[in-house]
């Protein structure tokens, strides 16, 4: 067993990824100051075999300078606690996990809740490619296409009653496959919320797959929420249950510190982390590190969803 005994690690103690880079990065890193390695890389990673970039999607809310990162980072640079805390666990023991089949269960406030095999799930559903920027709240940052419905798609058919006001989104619990919750890292299952507004914004997906492939294991296998303008942890993988409240739901973050992670979990550059600052970020497979925007970027889309609101208190 790969895992690491995580049975008395404490949030407090999980590094910041902005304060060291892993072998392999520093190897990337001395390519760049050396030759112009990284470039090729980036662009050969842009097409898996037989797809030009069109194909993979349009670059919806990419700045100037934001490439995809190679997928070598993308599935083998993860976090993923249920298949152990470091970045390479994830890729390294979720090798046997089967996520085929697969039950989806819609709950709650809605008219129609119903238990849906996955490709019941997902077939009505318009299919999307869309390449968004990602921020991980440990500074560190990725650009990624995804492939995925849109989550208002999913909710829209669910028929949410008028007391709706939340959604809650919960990964499996099953310790014999996903070999992680066996220790008490965290408070087991995974559980993640939006606010429905926040949920039905168009920018909110389910991914289905990365690179036009189907997601891999390590990235949330079969179903995983993207929300780009929110830090990574409030993209819950591997999705069995989706329930609509009509109160806040507790995400497994906070719970486990509520001191350092809100439920908003919005990018704002102007509110560090306790422990880091949250105003720069490394983007995988680049040296120099970049300045945070506002919403990673997504500013004008989503900055009207907190209108009123004080980002400081609702962080
Ligand atoms: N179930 C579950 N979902 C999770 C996590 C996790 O540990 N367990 N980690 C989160 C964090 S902190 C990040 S940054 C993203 C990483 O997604 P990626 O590996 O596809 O980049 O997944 C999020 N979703
Ligand atoms: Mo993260």
């Amino acid at each position: 067993m790969l895992i690491r005994r995580a049975a008395d690690i404490k949030p407090s103690e999980i590094t910041p990824e902005g304060v060291y880079l892993n072998r392999r990065e520093w190897i990337a890193a001395a390519g760049v100051m050396g030759a112009a390695a990284l470039a090729p890389q980036a662009l050969g990673a842009l097409g898996t075999p037989g797809q030009s970039p069109a194909a993979i999607g349009t670059p919806f809310g990419l700045q100037k300078d934001d490439k995809p990162t190679p997928w070598e980072d993308v599935t083998g640079y993860n976090n993923f606690y249920e298949f152990g805390m470091g970045k390479e666990d994830p890729a390294a023991n979720s090798k046997q996990f089967k996520a085929k089949p697969w039950t989806v269960r819609v709950e709650g406030l809605v008219k129609k809740p119903a238990d849906y095999a996955l490709e019941d799930f997902i077939k009505p559903n318009k299919i999307e490619d869309r390449i968004y920027r990602m921020r991980c709240v440990e500074a560190w940052s990725m650009v990624i296409p995804w492939r995925g419905i849109s989550l208002a798609d999913v909710i829209k058919r669910a028929e949410p009653t008028a007391a709706a006001k939340y959604v809650e989104m919960t990964t499996l619990f099953d310790p014999a496959r996903m070999p992680g919750q066996r220790a008490r890292v965290l408070d087991w299952p995974y559980v993640e919320g939006l606010r429905l507004d926040e949920a039905t914004h168009p920018l909110t997906m389910l991914a289905t797959g990365v690179y036009g492939r189907d997601l891999p294991n390590q990235n949330g296998a079969p179903l995983r929420l993207v929300v780009p303008w929110k830090y990574g942890f409030k993209g819950v993988k591997s999705i069995v249950k989706i329930r609509l409240t009509d109160k806040q739901p507790a995400n497994t973050w906070q719970v486990s510190a509520p001191e350092e992670y809100g439920f908003y979990a919005n990018v704002n550059p102007e509110v560090d982390h306790p422990r880091w600052s949250q105003a720069t970020e490394r983007r995988i497979g680049e040296f120099l590190k970049r300045k945070t925007l506002m919403f990673n970027g997504y500013a004008d889309q989503v900055s009207s969803l907190y209108s009123g609101m004080d980002l400081r208190r609702n962080y």
